[in-house]
């Protein structure tokens, strides 16, 4: 009994690690329902790749103190966590308040309403909202980030 304990951990640990990221076809996929068009695909996936390696539990500090929550690392100052806006402006609510939704809902295995709100931020201010984007993906033709087989 006592040698069987860290065999159980190691699998834990892999198994952990597996179920906490997500395949590029299912990032894909979430996009794709939230009505993303086909040319936007790679930079969402050489997006993802750098801010968060598809890992959707991931959460980051900042020295700001605010933390980048989720498989798109969103920013808990901007993008969860708000109250909730009522403009009728969509991008003025989306960057004013964010998505309107606890930052903790961001970090679970359903990255639908993270989609949802990583496409709205995107539609207001561009890919350029992410350092991740700016700083890795002004070349995004790399076979890396084909997504055809999804
Ligand atoms: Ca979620």
């Amino acid at each position: 009994m006592y040698c069987s304990c860290p065999i159980l951990l190691a699998f834990a640990l892999v198994e952990y690690s597996y179920d906490a990221t997500k395949t590029k076809s299912q990032v894909v996929q979430a996009l794709r329902n939230q009505g993303v068009p086909y040319s936007d695909f790679r930079d969402w996936l050489c997006l993802v790749k750098h801010q968060s390696e598809y890992g959707y539990d991931v959460v980051s500090n900042n020295t700001n103190g605010s933390k980048d929550y989720d498989i798109f690392q969103m920013n808990s100052n901007y993008f969860c966590g708000k109250a909730k806006g009522t403009s009728s402006s969509t991008c003025l609510r989306v960057n004013t308040y964010g998505c309107a939704v606890t930052c903790s809902s961001f970090t679970n295995s359903d990255i639908s309403n993270d989609a949802n709100c990583a496409v709205r931020v995107k539609s207001c201010g561009g890919f350029g909202k992410w350092y991740g984007w700016r700083d890795h993906c002004s070349n995004v033709k790399v076979s890396e980030y084909d997504y055809s087989s999804c």
